[in-house]
């Protein structure tokens, strides 16, 4: 049935194998690889082996046509701009696809908005795939791309096989994930994650490509098929919706293994903290998209005698040991940070990260060869040409915006100056505290710490956050974002709440709970909190109520920090306690009447009682305000 150097296929015949050995292959990956060729039709395979020399054909490639432009400035550093129309994440095209409906979303109440993941039926997901990826790789290259998410072999690492026609997916998911042909050899005949994307351009072009960059928009979709391990991708180069690796399959595929196997998936980043006195804690964190998992997981502390490590800046994989111990992996290889608003005194840990072998998306270029984004403009010379990511020549001091604001670098996590000797564990980490939050304007203090693993499910279960360019709302909302899980989510959230609460267990140790918020304004709009490197303050907080050094005030939705108790020694002008700590009786009475609305609306019948009983509670505490 199958040539050496090319797939024989009912629907094509026989298709060339530019690269790679087809029956050296595991026949599960050849029988996946068949079936999709047969199906798109590209005009030849090309299997990955994520070698050196891969990565330099690529490159060449992606630049003679256009896509790809070099930064001079720097050492094998590239700049990238899209198809204006293809920016973020397309959430409102993003689908769970169960026989069972509720499988995937609540039982809702009526009044219900629908907001707690999209869900389609199997056969009319069908329909809607075949109109898109029948034929769709015509006279395009079929990339096959075998990748592990973990560090290959370990116990708590999943294998991947992605399929593209993105050549500049091919580039990133070499950085975001393991791809290796050692992979292969560990999979054997075990089952894998099946990823298939395509930019939804098949040649001749029937849609006109703008920059270099074909993708199709207007036809954009994603679908995920727990029950089969799948996802399918098309119409997008964008991150999130075209590195399966990544949110598809490291969240929401992920999430539904992890309750099967009794661990979870979530949206952390994963840092190590040592304090003076040589003490380390790991503390994993979830706040929404854009909203400070990188800046947080490679602070740069301002107080002295810390030291942060970098183990993950956005997934964390975790599982309980049989100590009790809690262990995270990071199970992604690479940063795909937000650009604008990283600079040397924000993240220089993340700067040092992209200063070789990185690839920098919608952000503007300067005229040395540099890159430019907002946030940069200390280090940009005043009479320095810079061309936006529109393609437009700019100066300092002109208006508009020079990088798209979810412009993004793609680059090695190992390049990070401060990541952790563990990053790579097969053994994970132990955490010690689980921190939530989001940008809140108003109302919410700089931290608080939950009374109990049940208030913190709740804590987290009721995570709000302005929204951000990290998917396609327009505005600055507030919107939901319940353990910043809302766009990931990968099945019923009521049954995920069952889940967290199940995690109380005898015999483990539980982390600390923890809502932190960076964002909280004054009346003049003018951030209260200094944050980044300053976080570390509240950090430190954090590790002495693990260590049970401070002391706390409980209050209404959590405990908080004795006056004082947080470390402000040199900004003592900037911050101005009882305004970061305020709880306005008013905003929280509201609060609490608009997040049980939320919960019981959107989760309805499938809340956990212990979730409810939890809101009863919390609602008494601030009743009695
Ligand atoms: P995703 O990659 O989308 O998941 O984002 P993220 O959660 O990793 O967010 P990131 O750390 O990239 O930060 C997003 C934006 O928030 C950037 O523009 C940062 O400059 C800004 N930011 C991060 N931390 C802080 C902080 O402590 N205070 C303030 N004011 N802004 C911050
Ligand atoms: C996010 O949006 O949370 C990201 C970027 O980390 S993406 O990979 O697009 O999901
Ligand atoms: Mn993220």
């Amino acid at each position: 049935f199958y040539e050496v150097h090319e797939v024989v296929v009912p629907h094509l015949g026989r298709v060339p194998i530019t690269k790679g050995d087809f029956h050296a292959l595991p026949k599960k990956v050849q029988k996946f690889i068949a079936f999709y060729v047969d199906y798109m039709t590209p005009r030849g395979i090309y299997i990955c082996d994520g070698s050196e020399h891969e990565a330099h054909e690529v490159i060449t490639k992606l630049m003679e046509r256009g896509t790809l432009e070099r930064l001079e400035a720097l050492e094998n550093c590239y700049i990238c701009r899209t198809d204006p129309a293809d920016v973020a994440r397309v959430e409102s095209k993003t689908f769970i696809v169960t026989k069972d409906k509720y499988q995937t979303i609540p039982h809702s109440k009526p009044g219900a908005k629908g907001g707690m993941g999209l869900w389609m039926d199997p056969d009319e997901m069908k329909i809607e795939m075949d109109s898109r990826f029948k034929d769709c790789m015509a006279g395009r290259m079929m990339y096959v791309i075998p990748f592990s998410m973990g560090p290959i072999g370990s116990d708590l690492s999943k294998i991947g096989i992605q399929l593209t026609d993105s050549n500049y997916v091919l580039l990133c998911m070499r950085l975001m994930t393991r791809v290796s042909p050692k992979v292969l050899d560990i999979l054997g005949d075990q089952d894998f994650v099946k990823c298939v994307h395509s930019m939804g351009c098949p040649r001749p072009w029937r849609r006109k490509v703008i920059n270099h960059w074909p993708c199709n928009p207007e036809k954009v979709l994603l679908a995920h098929f727990p029950e089969e391990r799948k996802v399918k991708s098309y119409g997008s180069g964008y991150g999130g919706n075209s590195l399966l690796g990544k949110k598809c399959f490291a969240l929401r595929i992920a999430s539904n293994i992890a309750r099967d196997e009794g661990w979870l998936a979530e949206h952390m980043l994963i840092m190590g903290v040592t304090n003076p006195k040589g003490q380390e804690f790991y503390i994993a964190a979830a706040f929404p998209s854009a909203c400070g998992k990188t800046n947080m997981a490679m602070l740069n502390p301002s107080l002295p005698g810390w030291k942060v490590r970098c183990v993950g800046d956005d997934i964390a994989w975790m599982k309980f040991n049989e100590k009790g111990e809690l262990r995270a992996i990071n199970p992604e290889y690479g940063f795909f940070g937000v650009a604008p608003g990283t600079n040397w005194k924000t993240n220089p840990n993340a700067m040092a990260s992209f200063q070789k072998n990185a690839i920098f998306t919608n952000v503007a270029k300067r005229a040395d060869g540099m890159y430019f984004w907002e946030g940069l403009e200390d280090e940009l010379p005043d009479d320095m040409e810079v061309t936006t990511w529109l393609g437009q020549k700019w100066k300092k001091g002109q208006p508009g915006l020079t990088s798209h604001p979810n412009s993004r670098f793609t680059a090695p996590a190992s390049q990070c100056p401060i990541i952790h000797d563990k990053w790579e564990d097969p053994a994970g980490v132990p955490i010690s505290a689980i921190v939530f939050g989001g940008r809140r304007p108003t109302g919410v203090p700089l931290v608080f710490e939950a009374f109990s693993w049940e208030h913190g499910v709740m804590v987290g279960a009721a995570v709000k956050s302005e929204s951000t360019a990290a998917a396609e709302f327009k505005g600055k909302s507030i919107m939901h974002d319940p353990m910043a899980m809302r766009p990931f989510m990968g099945y019923n959230f009521g049954h995920y709440l069952d889940h967290w609460l199940s995690m109380n267990k005898p015999g483990r140790k539980l982390p600390k709970i923890y809502h932190v918020n960076w964002f909280r304004v004054n009346e003049k709009g003018k951030f209260l909190w200094p944050g980044y490197g300053d976080n570390i303050r509240v950090i430190d907080w954090m590790c002495k109520r693990l260590s049970g050094e401070a002391k706390v005030v409980p209050s209404p939705i959590g405990n908080l920090p004795e006056k004082g108790a947080i470390d402000i020694s040199g900004i003592e002008d900037q911050v101005h306690w009882d305004e970061l700590f305020s709880l306005p009786k008013d905003y929280w009475l509201e609060d609490a009447k608009e997040t049980r609305q939320f919960l019981e609306v959107e989760v309805g019948d499938d809340l956990p009682a212990e979730i409810e009983k939890q809101l009863v509670e919390q609602e008494k505490r601030i009743a009695a305000m």
